[in-house]
């Protein structure tokens, strides 16, 4: 009756927390807590996202919907959704969203100890094509129990505690790190709930894929020019990579994690810090790729490694299977002995 057992016993993301959280009988549950309003967000935003093609279909998006008010964009709408969900959580002091210039200070009756960095919906300009696309999310512990103070937030990634993403294409899927492996978890619509179903992913310790924007090509730096040549006209007789790129970060990263190979967003001469943001693309996403067996890599240091002195700050970035990684970290050394 194994499989009877499998149906019946649902491991819900709530009850996976909480068996984690088990772990460390002196937690308050603190945790738990904020995770079941990040998990809340994320299905407000599935939920928005499905109908968003509708609303758009039905002229609902853009100008005024049958209510007569204007129709929010989906990531101004999600961005309030996720605010509001965190500051309600009463676990959460600071908060930086890739939609606010500034940091959001929790009021003093409502702060707890924990510091969210988010997406709330990163590559939404994709939506109206219907290409998936996600919610990225980071957590800090506040550093000391003091006031909170901006340098909570400018903490280097190996700090962050916990980190995942939630991506809204043909399922909704939640992929979680609380610093003791990577899980992925499934919305099923019927329950409303995020059961598992990628217990314990790793990483393929070397891919067949490399995920980069050769769009940009002309304007790259030596070390990656040369990688992705090696990718296309291998040397040593191997087959050619495949290039797959997606251009929305969650879907290329968590096509990545499950079947392995390299995500690239280098520095190019028009953008020397590259594109992503540190805080809440880069260090998230680096730090499931390390705990998944994988690694991440800005072209000069370890991403996690990286202190951001601004909370909008941008890296390049290079992650994914161990073995590529290390492939491109080599020609970047090469680089410095010139
Ligand atoms: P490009 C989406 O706009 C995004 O922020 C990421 O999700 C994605 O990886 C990247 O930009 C794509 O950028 O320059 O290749 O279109």
């Amino acid at each position: 009756h194994a499989a009877d057992a499998h149906r019946t016993d649902l491991m819900t993301i709530t009850r996976f927390v909480l068996n984690e959280q088990s772990k460390h009988p002196e937690s308050r549950g603190d945790f738990t807590i904020l995770l079941s309003h990040i998990v809340l967000g994320c299905k407000f935003v599935c939920s928005a996202v499905n109908k968003a093609g509708l609303a758009k279909l039905i002229g609902l998006a853009g100008e005024t919907n049958v209510q007569g008010e204007e129709q929010k964009k989906l990531d101004v709408l999600s961005n309030e959704v996720f605010i509001k969900a965190l500051v309600s959580s009463g676990r959460t002091c600071i908060l930086v969203s890739e939609e606010d210039e500034e940091a959001t200070f929790v009021e003093p009756s409502k702060r707890g100890k924990y510091c969210v960095v988010f997406d709330p919906l990163d590559g939404s300009s994709n939506i109206d094509c219907g290409v998936s696309i996600g919610t990225i999310f980071g957590i800090y512990m506040i550093k000391d129990g003091g006031e909170p103070e901006l340098e909570d937030v400018l903490q280097p990634g190996k700090n962050m505690i916990a980190a995942g993403y939630c991506m809204y294409g043909s399922s909704c899927t939640l992929v979680l790190s609380a610093g003791r492996g990577v899980n992925g978890f499934t919305l099923d619509p019927s329950l409303g709930e995020f059961i598992l179903t990628h217990p314990d992913i790793k990483i393929p310790k070397k891919g067949k894929i490399y995920s980069v924007n050769e769009g940009n090509a002309k304007n790259w730096d030596g070390p990656t020019a040369k990688y992705v040549e090696k990718c296309k006209f291998p040397k040593d007789g191997s087959a050619p990579k495949s290039l797959r790129y997606i251009g929305s970060m969650v879907a290329d990263v968590h096509r990545t994690l499950l079947y392995g190979g390299i995500f690239l967003y280098p520095a190019d001469k028009k953008s020397p810090n590259g594109k992503l943001r540190v805080l809440y693309e880069v260090f998230p996403m680096s730090f499931l790729m390390e705990q998944a067996g994988g690694q991440a890599f800005t072209g000069k240091q370890r991403a996690l490694d990286l202190v951001p002195k601004k909370i909008h700050e941008r890296s390049p970035i290079f992650l994914g299977s161990y073995d590529d990684v290390e492939e491109i970290k080599a020609l970047y050394a090469a680089e410095e002995q010139k």
